[in-house]
């Protein structure tokens, strides 16, 4: 049997290689026997994106790659989400959630919602490359009480800003608590944009956002 380093090694090779189904196997194991659901998402996939992230940037792997690595760690966040949702949680009420316009990068938000749902917050997905009045209509519509955006590149962070002005415009920025992140975000960014919160990471999120339904 791999001691417990090995296993979270074999994880972020595994999604490295973008192998989705060997993947998937390799968690359920490790699981079983006993590694911890914080330590595979943060040390086995999420360093085995940032092994990609370094080589996308160096010219060393190319998009293609990079898609069958980000299938692989979807699928792998799946078979986590029971391990990281509390049990027996009580529902608290109603989110919504998008990776924001321009923007294709939907892990981070998967992250995020996975742990949300964990804490019983009812998340509605609307997606990624989101239209910033879509936003606005659906906030409309819904009974959400916080409003999460996804941001991963330098130049989509400022539709952050566009849905918090267009809320303004509409007159209902108040009926949301507005929480923004990813990973050119910084909680300087958040303020100066007047987002109600910031956090850098999923489950940072799910702490922050499930303290406005107190
Ligand atoms: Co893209 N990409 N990508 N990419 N991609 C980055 C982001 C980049 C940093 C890579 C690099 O150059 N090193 C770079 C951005 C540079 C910049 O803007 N400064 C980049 C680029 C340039 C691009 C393209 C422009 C490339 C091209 O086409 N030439 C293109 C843009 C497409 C578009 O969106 N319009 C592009 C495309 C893609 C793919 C489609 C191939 C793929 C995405 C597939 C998918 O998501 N289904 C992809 C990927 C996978 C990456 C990297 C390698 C990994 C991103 C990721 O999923 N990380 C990324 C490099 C990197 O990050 N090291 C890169 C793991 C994930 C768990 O982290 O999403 O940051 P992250 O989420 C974190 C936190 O940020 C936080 O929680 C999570 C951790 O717990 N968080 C929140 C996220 N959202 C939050 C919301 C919150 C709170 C916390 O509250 C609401």
């Amino acid at each position: 049997m791999a001691d417990y380093a090995e296993q979270l090694n074999e994880i972020s090779e595994l999604l490295q290689k973008g192998k989705a189904k060997d993947i998937v196997l390799s968690v359920q194991t490790a699981l079983e026997q006993g590694v911890g659901a914080a330590d595979i998402l943060e040390k086995g996939l999420i360093a085995g994106m940032s092994v990609i992230g370094g080589k996308f940037k160096r010219g060393e792997v190319f998009v293609p790659e990079v898609l069958i690595a980000a299938r692989a760690m979807n699928k792998a966040s799946e078979v986590l989400k029971p391990a990281l949702s509390e049990a027996g949680v009580t529902p608290v009420g109603k989110a919504l959630i998008c990776t924001v316009k321009g923007d294709l990068h939907d892990i981070g938000k998967n992250l995020v919602k996975m742990m949300l749902e964990g804490k019983g917050i009812e998340v509605s997905d609307l997606g990624v490359d989101c239209d910033t009045q879509k936003v606005v209509d659906e906030v409309k519509a819904s009974d959400a009480k916080v409003l999460c955006l996804s941001a991963l590149l330098t130049t989509t962070m400022m539709a952050q800003k566009d849905v918090i002005d267009a809320l303004k415009s509409a007159g209902i920025r108040d009926k949301v608590k507005v929480m923004v992140g990813g990973a050119p975000v910084t909680q300087s960014f958040a303020d100066e944009i007047g987002a109600d919160a910031y956090t850098s990471d999923a489950a940072s999120a799910a702490e922050v956002c499930r303290a406005f339904y107190n």
